[in-house]
């Protein structure tokens, strides 16, 4: 007998006082229902409109089964497509189809992708800090917690710490986070001489650039950021710089990662066949969900490019479950960031409205355990969303700001 879809709906939730959303997809058969990502917390009442003004009306009464055919049903309907918001939320409708999916062969969803090749997921935390001694206790911190990677900042991205336009910039400049390249390369090649002489190699870091630096700086950072031997070095050159990624490749031997701003598996393609990258940092709702990543995993697989699926503050437990399936079932996994899910987060800690509420509303979390994420056994995503207690954390409608990067003189920087 058919299962077909009888209705979608979205949960919009801010427990930690980030703007999550989560897509319900009902289905025919009592109480057979799944949950998808679709979190752009900038954007979210434009996906939840994209969801139900377009997708829903789309696919109501097809058959659940079909997710490859619902899938391409979906991304080629708009005809413009591969743009951020469309693809967050078919990504939520997809990963809610792979959910149902998995509930209806009593399976998890990695079982459905081949079945599990490791026993756990390897992940790495955020650590920043103020100073190098705050940074060392929180390296500290977390090596005690099983940890072997770790993401090490000083100051978020870019060191970009003034709101306003520092003394030195040009007059009139409007407001913003004003970066300066030349310091930041300075400060995080210094940062990192002085962690390895604390802490030792045998913990593996990862620094994101998050782009904001010119490709020749890219270069200079990460040459000089060798003698360190980071794990890999994120987000070096923004989307618009990628034919650097060649040079950039033949001047350095340190390891590079790249891609959780990438809509599409095409723009990614030269950088995984030509291997100029080493691992790939995609944001899975960002490409379409669990179909399009499961694809590109395997593809990467055959340039010997390993995943590192985005895993910030801002993607529901939802979408941490998909990258923790997708990793269990991948043979080319590199490692997990896992980032904003339970305290401590230090970043996420500050803006922590409802410590714990997080966990009241998604119930049946994969488990951090000792510097490993293991997914529970249970069908589909294993996930369970508590409505009410959803209900109780409204999302805002916050001005973003901390995308308005600056240089001194007032222009805007990629952020
Ligand atoms: C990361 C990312 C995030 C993003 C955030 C944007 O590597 O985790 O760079 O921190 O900045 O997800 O909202
Ligand atoms: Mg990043």
């Amino acid at each position: 007998m058919t299962v077909k879809i009888t209705d979608i709906q979205v949960i919009n939730t801010a427990p930690e006082g980030i703007n999550l959303t989560v897509v319900k997809v009902l289905t025919s058969e009592d109480g057979l229902y799944g949950y998808g990502d679709a979190t752009f917390a900038y954007r979210w009442r434009s996906v939840t409109s994209y969801v139900l003004d377009y997708l829903k009306p789309l696919l109501i009464g097809r058959d659940v089964s079909e997710i490859t055919e619902l899938w391409n049903l979906m991304h080629n309907n708009s005809y413009w497509r591969d743009g951020a918001i469309g693809n967050i939320a078919i990504a939520g409708v997809d990963i809610a189809l792979w959910d149902i999916k998995g509930k209806m062969a009593r399976m998890p969803v990695y079982d459905l992708l081949g079945g599990a090749v490791r026993a756990g997921v390897p992940v790495y935390r955020h650590v920043d800090g103020a100073n190098v001694d705050e940074i060392v206790d929180n390296i500290a911190y977390y090596r005690e917690k099983g940890l072997k990677h770790l993401r090490v900042q000083c100051g978020g991205y870019g060191g970009g710490l003034s709101l306003t336009p520092p003394k030195g910039s040009a007059e009139g400049a409007h407001d913003g986070i004003y970066l300066d390249s030349r310091a930041y390369i300075r400060k995080t090649v210094d940062l990192f001489d002085k962690l390895r002489a604390r802490v030792g190699f045998d913990i593996d870091f990862v620094h994101d650039v998050h782009e904001r630096i010119q490709p020749s700086e890219a270069s200079e950072l990460a040459k000089l950021l060798e003698p360190y031997r980071l794990f890999f070095l994120e987000d070096p050159l923004p989307l618009t710089d990628l034919e650097c990624f060649r040079e950039l490749r033949q001047r350095t031997v340190t390891p590079l990662a790249e891609g959780e701003l990438f809509n599409n598996a095409q723009v990614i393609r030269p950088l995984i066949v030509n291997h100029l990258i080493d691992f790939i940092r995609v944001h899975v709702p960002q490409l379409g969900g669990i179909t399009p990543c499961r694809k590109l995993a395997i593809f990467c697989q055959e340039f010997g490019v390993r995943t590192a699926w985005h895993g910030p503050g801002d993607l529901s437990p939802l979408g941490h479950a998909a990258n923790i399936h997708l990793d269990m079932a991948s043979e080319n996994f590199g490692v997990q960031e896992w980032s904003g899910i339970e305290p401590p987060n230090f970043v996420i800690q500050k803006l922590r409205t409802q410590k714990g509420a997080l966990l009241e509303v998604f119930r049946g979390m994969p488990e951090f355990k000792d510097g490993f994420v293991y997914a529970n056994r249970k069908p589909g995503l294993g996930i369970e969303v508590d409505e009410k207690e959803a209900a109780k954390y409204p999302c805002n409608d916050d001005l973003t700001t901390w995308t308005m990067t600056r240089g001194r003189d007032g222009s805007l920087i990629l952020p």
